[in-house]
């Protein structure tokens, strides 16, 4: 089946690079190991049974390999764009990759928690955590252990400054929304039985993406890097986040592309939106689109795991041309980012977004 090619081809895969444009991805990586010690070091962890030491490492290096990393690299790619040259630091940038490092296993637990109810099987070219490490619900405390992990590595390095307290609250501000965000994913789910999509609205949807996506991609990284810079007054204009959130929402739209027109070899997962009914892009359109015989086909099918069903809700897309509406609309939504990025008054702020949609488009999710 569709998951055992994958799992074969696993060996293969490899994470699109994104973000080349990005200086010291070698360098962030090398932190990587630093960070592992200091956690296995910590005076919580030090004294615990080496079973337990040993699974926390097994969980992290099996969560944290073979991804793209781009969320990670902003936070030293935002310092040294927003500092003011005269006061940048090598050390700073250094605890720069550290909160990088915060971010990436922030993603860690957010997927780990986002495979378990999707009720995915792969992920990043391979078996995603709470297949592989055959706990079964044992996993949910491995995402509890993700985010400890985080907090842990935060308090490891800041504990004792003045902006800890900061960190602290946007890396829980951050969770405490997405998890909002997954909770919504979850509630708004369709099935025959809830037949819930009625009451949607584009407003809705967008909400939702935002929330889902675009805190913990853009938003987190960001705000902590600038805790480093000097001078506390740096921030963004407030068109600037605007643009920063709707970097978010197109990469969810690709991610729904990908999910049900990309190749699993290529993703790395397979996916499960029409499978789980999710509230995509893909079903808010075409439902806004379908003739009333169409829309009965689509109450029918979608959020149903019968391959005969799945096959039913692809076909009822090509008849729609959701692909071809998608590429339109995809492209439609980049140029504006890029217009709005070009209106932009300050260069630093124009640089650095157009460097991350530069490696969000086409490549990230
Ligand atoms: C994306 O949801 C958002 C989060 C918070 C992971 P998703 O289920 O569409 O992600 P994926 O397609 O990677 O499983
Ligand atoms: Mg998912
Ligand atoms: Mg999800
Ligand atoms: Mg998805």
């Amino acid at each position: 089946n569709q998951f055992r090619t994958l799992y074969k081809t696993a060996v293969t895969y490899s994470a699109p690079v994104t973000f080349d444009q990005f200086k010291n991805q070698k360098k962030f990586s090398d932190v990587q190991s630093e960070v592992m010690r200091s956690l296995m070091d910590s005076p919580r962890l030090k004294e615990q049974l080496p079973d337990v030491k040993n699974w926390i490492s097994r969980l992290l290096d099996y969560t944290l390999e073979g991804g793209k990393r781009s969320r990670g690299l902003v936070v030293p790619f935002a310092y040294e764009m927003l500092e003011d040259p005269k006061h940048f630091t090598e050390e700073n940038l250094h605890r720069a990759r550290i909160l990088g490092w915060v971010v990436e296993i922030i993603e860690s637990y957010v997927l780990m928690v986002d495979d378990i109810v999707d009720s995915s099987q792969t992920r990043r070219g391979k078996e995603c955590w709470h297949i592989h490490s055959g706990v079964g619900l044992g996993a949910v405390n491995d995402c509890g252990l993700l985010l400890a992990c985080a907090f842990e590595l935060l308090e490891l390095y800041f504990g004792k400054e003045k902006k800890y307290g900061d960190l602290v609250k946007i890396t829980n501000g951050t969770v405490f929304q997405i998890c909002i965000g997954q909770h919504i994913d979850c509630l708004y789910g369709y099935s025959k039985e809830k037949n819930n999509f009625d009451k949607l609205t584009k407003e809705h949807f967008d909400n939702f993406t935002l929330l889902k996506a675009a805190v913990y991609s853009f938003k987190l990284p960001m705000l902590l890097a600038l805790t480093l810079v000097k001078d506390r007054s740096t921030t963004f204009s407030e068109e600037a986040y605007n643009i920063d959130w709707n970097i978010g929402r197109l990469l969810q739209l690709q991610n729904d592309y990908k999910d049900i027109f990309v190749d699993d070899i290529k993703t790395g997962k397979v996916g499960t939106d029409i499978q789980e009914g999710k509230l995509t892009w893909f079903a808010v359109t075409a439902l806004q689109r379908c003739t009333e015989g169409q829309r009965a086909i689509f109450k029918e099918n979608y959020g149903s795991k019968n391959p005969e069903h799945v096959k039913r809700i692809k076909q009822l897309f090509d008849e729609l041309e959701m692909e071809k509406l998608y590429k339109v609309y995809e492209r439609s939504v980049y140029e504006d980012l890029v217009r709005r990025i070009r209106s932009l008054p300050t260069r630093v702020e124009s640089q650095f977004l157009a460097q991350i949609l530069k490696g969000c488009y086409k490549h990230f999710c």
